[in-house]
């Protein structure tokens, strides 16, 4: 037996245009972050988003990010931030610290000030599987994080309006 029951979804749409974005990059591993950084530029761009509206701000590695993207967050410019890295294992547990403190810091930073923060940082076991994930086979984790990044702000001003009690803008997907 099929339920009549239709419920109402609310989604981001993928329209870029009036949102504000910064992306944090790091340099480290640069050959790969400036082509992640590359892909979701374009992907931003090819959604309707101005060079005005995107602000790129450069970090030495991945442990920068979380600062870099609070302080980014807490200036209240921006609707979305993305937050690009490439961290590569070596011989000691040095990757390993690398990566947790940034996965983490970056969710906090999300969490403590309610903007949000997309992980496009790139946790791999050798250099090629970062560059399949860069665009050669695996496609490119920025064109994804930017995708990712419209969806989340835009998502975010609708439940923003709901909360303060203005109409949400849903989208309504009927069967
Ligand atoms: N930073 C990275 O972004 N990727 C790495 O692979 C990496 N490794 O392997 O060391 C790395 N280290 C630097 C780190 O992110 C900080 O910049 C540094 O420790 C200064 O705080």
């Amino acid at each position: 037996m099929s339920s009549k029951l239709q419920p109402e979804e609310i989604s981001g749409e993928i329209t870029a245009q009036g949102l504000r974005f910064a992306i944090a990059v790091s340099r480290f591993n640069s050959f790969i972050t400036e082509r992640l950084l590359a892909a979701a530029v374009d992907a931003l761009e090819r959604a309707g988003a101005q060079g005005k509206d995107v602000n790129v701000v450069h970090v030495p590695g991945a442990f920068e990010l979380p600062l870099t993207a609070k302080k980014l967050a807490l200036t209240g410019k921006y609707d979305v931030l993305i937050a690009i890295g490439c961290v590569l294992r070596g011989e000691t547990a040095h990757y390993d610290y690398v990566c947790c403190e940034t996965s983490r810091g970056l969710q906090l930073a999300q969490m403590d000030t309610g903007v949000p923060v997309i992980f496009c940082v790139l946790t791999c076991d050798t250099l090629e599987q970062a560059i399949d994930r860069a665009g050669l086979k695996g496609g490119n984790k920025g064109f994804e994080a930017g995708l990712a990044a419209i969806e989340m702000a835009r998502l975010s001003r609708k439940l923003k309006s709901a909360a303060s009690g203005k109409t949400a803008n849903t989208k309504v997907r009927r069967k």
